[in-house]
C-alpha cells in the first residue's frame, strides 16, 4: 500500500475515534480558548484558600501549601465548552474533590462553587464526587495560568465546561439546587454536554 493511502487510513481512524468523543453540536479544536465573564483575577498565593463552607460558616480550609501537600492525581479529559468547542486529551494535575470533601461532615445535595471575580456555578453533590471532579492546578505538566483559572480551578469535565469554575476558592454546601452565574443568565441548571442541555429547557 502506498505511503499516501496508509496516511489516510491514519486519518479516518483517528477522525472515527474523534467523533465518538464529541458530544453532539461540538467542534474539536487544538487551541485552548479563553472564556471569561470578567477580569483575570490576580491573588497572591500566601492569601489563597479553598474553603468548604455551608450557610456562612467555614467547615475546613487549606492554604495554597497544605492544598499542595493533598494527595495529587493526574488526569486525562476531554473538554466541551457550550460555545461549541471541544479539546480532548487535556491533561491536568489537581486534587480530587472527593479527598476534601472527605474531611468534612455533612449531607448536602448540592454544591455552588465559589471564585475570585464573583463567579459561581452549582452542581449536584453526585457529580463532585466519585472521582468526577478536581481542584486543577496544573495544566499540561505546567503551573495552571491565570487565563486558565490559576492558580487553581475546578475540573469537571463530565459537564459543560462553564461548571469547571475558574479562580475556584472554594465550595458551599446546599440542600437546593440554586443557579450560579451562567445558570441564572439561562443556562442549563445541570449541563450535560451528550444531552445537548445548554440552555434552560434543553
Ligand atoms: N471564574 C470563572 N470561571 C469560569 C468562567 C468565568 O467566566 N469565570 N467561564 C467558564 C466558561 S463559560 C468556560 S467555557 C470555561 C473556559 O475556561 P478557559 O478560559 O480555561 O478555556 O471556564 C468556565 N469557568
Ligand atoms: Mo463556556
Amino acid at each position: 500500500m502506498s505511503p499516501v493511502s496508509r496516511g489516510f487510513r491514519h486519518f479516518r481512524r483517528r477522525s472515527d475515534e474523534e467523533a465518538g468523543r464529541v458530544p453532539p453540536g461540538q467542534y474539536v479544536t487544538r487551541d485552548f480558548p479563553v472564556l471569561s465573564a470578567g477580569p483575570t483575577p490576580h491573588t497572591p498565593l500566601e492569601d489563597w484558600t479553598f474553603s468548604i463552607t455551608q450557610g456562612g460558616e467555614v467547615k475546613k480550609s487549606w492554604s495554597w501549601r497544605e492544598t499542595l501537600a493533598l494527595p495529587a492525581e493526574t488526569v486525562t479529559a476531554d473538554v466541551h465548552c457550550v460555545t461549541r468547542w471541544s479539546k480532548l486529551d487535556t491533561q491536568w494535575r489537581g486534587v480530587s474533590v472527593d479527598t476534601l470533601l472527605d474531611q468534612v461532615d455533612h449531607d448536602a445535595l448540592y454544591v455552588l462553587a465559589f471564585c475570585d471575580g464573583g463567579y459561581t456555578t452549582n452542581l449536584p453533590i453526585e457529580d463532585v464526587t466519585g472521582g468526577q471532579a478536581w481542584v486543577a492546578y496544573e495544566y499540561d505538566g505546567g503551573p495552571l495560568e491565570p487565563e486558565h483559572g490559576g492558580p487553581a480551578r475546578l475540573l469537571v469535565p463530565h459537564l459543560y465546561f462553564w461548571k469547571s469554575a475558574k479562580w475556584a476558592r472554594g465550595l458551599d454546601l446546599r440542600d437546593a439546587d440554586e443557579p450560579g452565574f451562567w445558570e441564572t443568565y439561562g443556562y442549563h441548571m445541570y449541563g450535560d454536554p451528550w444531552r445537548e442541555q445548554r440552555y434552560a429547557g434543553d
